[in-house]
């Protein structure tokens, strides 16, 4: 049996949650609920896309990613863990580690008590993971599908000695031209840009973009509503269990370094990303038996 019969014996439902071969093959569940539909990739535990009913795709994929084993997808919701960035300790290790380049396994799905359909992929630590990670872990990313899309990554540690984990849910949103859009919700916080050791503050009460930005907001729970003039649309970005917001476009030269972009790309998304980022603010130790959700919660909000 192939892999996808094999899923699709296990865990699909009929009208809600089905499979296939995605993009070279890597296999993908699609969720279904009441018009509105979601691709969930098992390579990387990857969301792909998410179309709410009657809209266009919320999230933007690159037409130049690899989506081939041992490279991240550039798009869609990249899980990092179990470190944001680069190797904390300056390992010659994955940048935003290496959730995003393993497979993960379907364990539970079916629908919640709302009548939604859900998903959850597992990612245990063992061979695959002792080469990056000494801690023993199971993580679960579960994604459900409402009037809303749901993502919820849940790291136990299954182990006998603490550890330290930092994670993003890296979302690219798709947008009709960066400089036409606008972030409310980042009013009065403080953020670092890129990897400056001194933070600023943002007064105004809009984030607009005319150049590269690479924001890292701390202390911040709140919402995100990404206004999309073009599009006449808005995004809505909740978020649980995490206390940095990361907002990134890498605009025109960082793009051009960086080979699943293409020129126009970067005028394409915009990503705005709930994090575990900063020692001292929200890096997460999990001691025996402790568990720790990051929680990404996405609604088109006309
Ligand atoms: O979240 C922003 C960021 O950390 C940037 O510094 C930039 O490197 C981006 O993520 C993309 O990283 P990647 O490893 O996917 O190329």
């Amino acid at each position: 049996m192939n892999p996808v019969d094999d899923l699709r014996k296990r865990w699909a439902l009929p009208g809600k949650i089905a499979f296939e071969n995605g993009p070279r093959g890597l296999p993908v569940a699609r969720l279904t609920h009441q018009g509105a539909s979601l691709t969930l990739s098992l390579y990387g535990a990857h969301v792909l896309s998410y179309v709410p009913a009657g809209e266009k795709d919320l999230l933007w994929v690159s037409h130049r990613s690899a989506f081939e084993e041992g490279k991240a997808i550039r798009g869609g919701v990249p899980v990092c863990f179990p470190w944001f960035g680069p190797h904390p300790e300056g390992l010659p290790l994955p940048q935003h580690g290496f959730a995003r380049i393993l497979n993960w396994t379907p364990c539970a799905g079916g629908e919640d008590e709302n009548g939604s359909p859900f998903l959850d992929l597992e990612l245990v630590s063992g061979e695959a993971t002792a080469p990056y990670f000494a801690g023993r872990f199971r993580a679960i990313l579960r994604v459900t599908l409402s009037d809303r899309c749901h993502i919820a990554l849940t790291v136990t540690n299954t182990g006998t000695s603490a550890f330290e984990i930092s994670a993003a849910l890296h979302a690219y949103f798709s947008v009709s031209d960066i400089r036409a859009v606008a972030v409310e919700g980042l009013a009065d916080t403080d953020y670092y840009e890129g990897f400056d050791a001194t933070p600023r503050r943002q007064a105004e009460s809009l984030l607009q973009f005319n150049g590269e930005t690479n924001r890292r907001y701390v202390h911040t729970t709140t919402a995100c509503m990404l206004a999309d003039q073009g599009m006449q649309r808005k995004i809505q970005i909740e978020k649980s269990g995490s206390k940095v917001t990361v907002v990134w476009n890498p605009w025109v030269e960082t793009a051009s370094q960086m080979s699943d972009l293409y020129p126009e790309a970067y005028k394409e998304f915009l990503c705005i990303e709930p994090a575990n980022a900063y020692a001292g603010i929200d890096i997460i130790r999990l001691e025996p038996a402790q568990t720790h959700t990051l929680e990404m919660t996405i609604r088109a909000a006309g």
